[in-house]
């Protein structure tokens, strides 16, 4: 397999996992960065020995042959570069949150189906080995037909040090995390057809929400609690773990604190450590996360390779996005909210 060229915009708190991953992946390379802080562009530039570095994304794209781009910047770009991306015929990865409103998430699906460019949404908490331990749980039929889910992330980790705009943004917790657990919801139980939502906002110090709870109708038939907190303090602390239960007709999957995996179904009751990997450039608790991005990144080299589309595609991340908005939605208005006059 030729090694694919690629880009990485924006070298924040994040990108720095990205390059780690693409440094390990075989297939593809990042051959240039950019970034419009000069200090970024020369840290992750010299951690990771990349000479050809821009700080604006129009010269990039002028001066470089590429066969895909990286978008790690922060929501409010994300529109313009995936934009430009497509422009400029780029197969592009861009961060979540995809876009600050559905508008604008469906204008860039529908920039990029125009120019022929794949588009992935780096939407990698559904890639954590845990969650795909579980939903191998399901497609192996051992519970039967699921009808009930809680997908849970409840936390009292200061996540504000490594990412300070998180406590300026009117909105929080559901754009930030839950938009990944929301997506876990859909991976597990299929698309959603209404959604009721309730927030609140317990730490002073933040502009936004950092408590939300949801409730699904799935088309399945199932329904789901998805549950966030980023004010819940606890004995020991989770970060990041995704908990989930999932009561089917045959028997039950609950994915516990500490990567525990019990299943009760056709064939009795296992218990099974599902610890994801620590990669050699890991951090606990971070690797959880951080073992998904070099997953979902060796998906996009594979699906480009194949010239499949991403599990994570732009057009699917639409369905996760109008989750979103419909969460705030309803919030607001304290009513349920349809999903498909959403999209
Ligand atoms: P950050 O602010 O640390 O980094 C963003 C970088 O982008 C900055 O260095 C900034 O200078 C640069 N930038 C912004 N606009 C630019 C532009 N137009 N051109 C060039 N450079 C530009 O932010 P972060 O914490 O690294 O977050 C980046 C994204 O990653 C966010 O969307 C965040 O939600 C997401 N994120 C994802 C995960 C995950 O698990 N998927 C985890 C954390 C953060
Ligand atoms: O930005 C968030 C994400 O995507 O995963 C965890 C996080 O870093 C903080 O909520």
């Amino acid at each position: 397999m030729s090694t694919l060229r690629g880009a990485l915009i924006g070298c924040g708190f994040f990108a720095v996992n990205q390059m780690h991953a693409w440094r390990d992946i075989d297939g593809a390379s990042i051959a240039a960065i950019c970034d419009r802080d000069p200090e970024r562009l020369r840290i992750v530039g010299d951690q990771f020995g990349i000479a050809r570095r821009y700080s604006d994304a129009a010269a990039l794209f002028a001066n470089e042959t590429l066969d895909f781009v990286d978008i790690a910047t922060t929501v409010n770009s994300h529109r313009s570069l995936v934009e430009m991306a497509a422009d400029n015929r780029v197969p592009v990865i861009c961060q979540k949150p995809f876009a600050p409103t559905l508008a604008d998430a469906k204008a860039m699906v529908k920039a990029c189906a125009h120019a022929g460019v794949p588009l992935m949404v780096h939407e990698n908490f559904r890639w954590q080995s845990p969650i795909q331990a579980v939903r191998a749980v399901l497609d192996s039929g051992e519970i039967g037909r699921p009808f009930f889910g809680r997908i849970s992330f409840r936390s009292a980790y200061d996540v504000f040090s490594g990412q300070p705009y998180l406590a300026t943004g009117k909105r929080f917790i559901i754009e930030d995390l839950g938009i990944h657990i929301l997506d876990i919801a859909r991976f597990l139980l299929g698309d959603v057809s209404s959604l009721t939502a309730r927030t609140k906002r317990v730490n002073p110090d933040i502009a936004g929400e950092d408590v939300a709870t949801m409730l699904m109708d799935h088309d399945s038939g199932a329904t789901s609690v998805v549950d966030c907190s980023y004010a819940t303090k606890l004995a020991t602390e989770p970060f990041p773990e995704t908990l989930i239960e999932l009561d089917g007709s045959d028997g039950t999957i609950r994915l516990a604190q500490g990567y525990k995996l019990t299943v009760t179904g056709r064939s009795g009751t296992s218990v099974t450590d599902v610890s994801p990997p620590l990669l050699t450039w890991a951090s606990r608790p971070w690797h959880n996360i951080q073992e998904s991005v070099m997953t979902i990144q060796k998906h996009w080299v594979d699906c480009l390779a194949a010239g499949k589309e991403p599990a994570t595609s732009g057009a699917d991340n639409l369905k996760t996005f109008a989750l979103v908005e419909a969460a705030y939605a309803g919030a607001a208005s304290r009513q349920p909210v349809r999903i498909d006059e959403l999209l």
